[in-house]
């Protein structure tokens, strides 16, 4: 009998640990290439083994893929100015000969089931009637939506319970060594990196390709944003959404740092980094092999050329 008691308090101990472990302030961590560990996964969304890729959609059509920290982002005490930062790099691979959609979006959410999220333009995120969800997102949207006043197919935006954007702007980013802005193509196929920073109620968003290796001085998006307001319960998880409609692409994230802290953000391992940023389709297989005819040609004509110069 004291044994089993003995037991039990145990347990209750680990159990007591767990809870606070689950609650404590900080969340921090990085991935330079996934694991299925502490990800939670949904819809089309797989993680591809052994490179670590995340793929939230492939070609199909009407389909939606989440992925999670599978351990909430928690925000209860409050004598502390509320912070966060992310860094991310994703791709969003068009689908050879066709208009490629919908989008990826960071999302905050108050619950890490969004199955009855609707894909298109919803984005995984919403549905039409969107009821009592708590969401706070950043869309990188690749489809122009008349219903949303989106202004263009290639656009950054924040989301608060709806689609339509409390403030969206073309894709684009400061150039610190050119001194202007250069526009950004979203549904290209190059890697994108994103960093969204929030300190006391300003959230900033920034974009720019992975060329470029420090981040902008100036942000794209910068917003006020009331947490607390949006996630009353001071909770909520992080993670990825992506869709596609009829429209189509191959949408991946390759690298994830989070950290509640902004000083406390770690950087990125781009050599780490999946290679194969996969199927293309038959159009680039024949691409590439035209490439590697050319390649061929030319360097036939040079042996050729050295040759008849001897
Ligand atoms: C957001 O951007 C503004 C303007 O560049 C800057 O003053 C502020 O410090 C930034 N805040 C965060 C949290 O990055
Ligand atoms: C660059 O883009 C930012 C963000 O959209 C905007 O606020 C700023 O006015 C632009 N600067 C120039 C020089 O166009
Ligand atoms: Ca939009």
């Amino acid at each position: 009998m004291a044994q089993r008691v003995h037991l039990l308090l145990l347990s209750e101990i680990f159990f007591l640990n767990l809870i606070r472990f689950s609650s404590q302030k900080d969340l921090n961590f990085v991935y330079s290439g996934f694991n299925q560990g502490s990800i939670h996964l949904d819809g089309v969304a797989r993680i591809h083994n052994p490179d670590g890729l995340l793929q939230l959609t492939d070609d199909t059509a009407l389909q939606k893929g989440h992925a999670f920290f599978n351990r909430p982002f928690d925000f209860c005490s409050s004598d502390e100015p509320l912070s966060f930062s992310t860094h991310f790099v994703c791709a969003l691979v068009p689908k050879p000969g066709a208009d490629g959609g919908h989008g990826t979006a960071f999302v905050l959410s108050s619950s890490m089931d969004l199955t009855r999220a609707d894909p298109t333009q919803y984005l995984g995120l919403l549905n039409m009637s969107s009821n009592g969800y708590q969401i706070l997102a950043v869309e990188l949207d690749t489809v122009k939506t008349a219903e949303f006043d989106d202004n263009d197919s290639n656009h950054v935006g924040i989301d608060e319970n709806s689609l339509r954007s409390v403030v969206s702007a073309s894709a684009s980013y400061y150039s610190d060594s050119e001194g202007r802005n250069k526009s950004l193509t979203l549904l290209s196929g190059d890697l994108i990196q994103v960093w969204i920073d929030y300190e006391g109620t300003l959230l900033n968003v920034t974009v720019a390709p992975l060329i470029i290796n420090e981040k902008p001085s100036k942000p794209l998006l910068s917003r006020n944003i009331n947490l607390t307001a949006i996630f009353p319960a001071r909770k909520a998880f992080v993670g990825f959404s992506a869709s596609t409609g009829t429209l189509v692409s191959y949408q991946y994230i390759l690298g994830w740092s989070f950290s509640t802290s902004s000083n406390s953000l770690r950087s990125l391992d781009i050599s780490k980094f999946s290679a194969v940023l996969i199927p293309m389709g038959s159009n680039h297989i024949v691409v590439q092999l035209l490439v590697l005819l050319c390649y061929i040609v030319i360097l036939g004509n040079y042996v050729l050329r050295i040759n008849t110069c001897g």
